[in-house]
């Protein structure tokens, strides 16, 4: 890790303070995956570098976290480290391919291939490229908008280990939570250990608010959420905080975007342990601030297919959105956001329509 942990003094912190709690004078506004294959300057990077070479070079994972921020100066209001979940499950001793969705050669078809984990991770060694990307690039941000650190959840990330990449059906994984329910669980709760120490790293690096993406938490039931995507969650918010106070570095807000499991707002909220819940689009903006009330801040949550749509729609999309978040109260602790990740397809510029329809509906003016 790079030793001068100096960073420059932030000139936009709303996101930070909506993240805390706070009412702002409008909503941050940023989107999941907004360094990303919509904007023509990632593929000319792309086209030199594999996925992962860029992930692993601190200097290209920078320039693409750069990217929107430079695109969009002025609207945009947090940058997301340049990464992926999948270095995890890599940190653990797994091999995986980008081409072009994910994929595991070697995935974990039983309890006997655990032995193939790796026992004891030092992130230092495994992903200390992602610490170096992430003081490098905060240092480059000089301020203008704080940085985001993330990793996958465990489950989301187990999804990936057992079914060997991308799934419709979750039927491999699912398979494992019932045939072997213990082995599952100690396998989560192995994988949030080395989330933990991942994260902790992050803020060290300089990450200054946490993500936590469990995309599929959506295709669990309740119960099944509850029992085995709830525990490792936990254990990582619990875990970050801890070890964050043991060496006494200041706390940085945490956010868990539980995509699908709006059924688990509520104790989410009361018992996840994070500052933020992060909100896909099936559910009404007012109808979750009452689900999970003033405990925590929300992020979120227009159907990213909305951008599709042109200006008229995006605008009155977007008024909706501002109103139903505000709920007459003003601006209160809501981050804005799309309900899942930008797509490939999408026009650069109807996205900083996006952003500018936020500002305008979000103000409190
Ligand atoms: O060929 C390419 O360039 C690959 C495209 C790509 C990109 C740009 C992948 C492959 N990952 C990323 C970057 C990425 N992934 C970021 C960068 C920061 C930013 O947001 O700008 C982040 C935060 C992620 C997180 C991620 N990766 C998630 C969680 C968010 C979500 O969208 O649900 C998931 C599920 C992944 C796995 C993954 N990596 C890449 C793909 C195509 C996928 C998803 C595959 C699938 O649907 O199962």
């Amino acid at each position: 890790m790079a030793a001068d942990l100096t960073f420059p003094p932030m000139k936009n912190d709303l996101l930070l303070r909506a993240a805390r709690g706070e009412e702002t004078e409008r909503a941050p506004v940023w989107v999941m995956r907004q360094a990303g294959r919509y904007l023509p300057e990632f593929h000319k990077v792309r086209a030199h570098h594999s996925f992962f070479e860029i992930c692993r070079t601190p200097e290209l994972a920078m320039e693409l976290t750069l990217q929107p921020i430079r695109r969009y100066s002025g609207l945009i209001d947090a940058a997301i480290i340049f990464s992926d979940i999948l270095v995890v499950p890599q940190a653990l001793g797994m091999e995986v391919e980008m081409n072009p969705g994910p994929h595991f050669p070697d995935p974990l078809n039983t309890p006997e291939d655990l032995s193939k984990l790796r026992a004891d991770v030092d992130v230092n060694k495994e992903l200390g490229y992602v610490f170096d990307a992430i003081t490098i690039t905060r240092k480059a941000l000089d301020g203008e908008v704080p940085l985001i650190g993330f990793c996958g959840a465990p489950w989301t990330l187990f999804s990936y280990m057992v079914e060997g990449g991308s799934s419709k059906t979750f039927t491999k994984c699912k398979s494992w939570l019932f045939r072997y329910p213990e082995e599952s669980k100690a396998l989560l709760l192995r994988i949030a250990d080395v989330c933990v120490d991942f994260l902790v790293g992050q803020v060290k690096a300089g990450a200054q608010l946490l993500q936590i993406f469990d995309s599929w938490a959506g295709e669990l039931a309740p119960h099944h959420f509850q029992e085995f995507s709830l525990p490792s969650l936990q254990r990582i918010s619990l875990g970050v905080r801890r070890k964050l106070a043991a060496e006494k570095i200041p706390l940085v807000p945490m956010t868990v975007f539980p995509k699908g499991a709006n059924s688990e707002l509520a104790s989410l909220a009361h018992e996840g342990g994070y500052d933020v819940i992060g909100l896909d689009w099936c559910i009404e903006p007012s109808e979750a601030r009452r689900l999970v009330g003033d405990k925590v801040a929300v992020q979120g949550n227009l159907d990213p297919n909305v951008l599709y749509g042109g200006r008229e729609s995006i605008e009155r999309e977007v008024k909706r959105m501002c109103a139903s978040f505000k709920g007459g109260k003003g601006t209160k602790a809501w981050i804005a956001n799309l309900g899942h990740g930008i797509t490939p397809g999408v026009d650069p510029d109807d996205l900083k329509w996006f952003f500018e329809c936020v500002h305008k509906y979000s103000s409190n003016a």
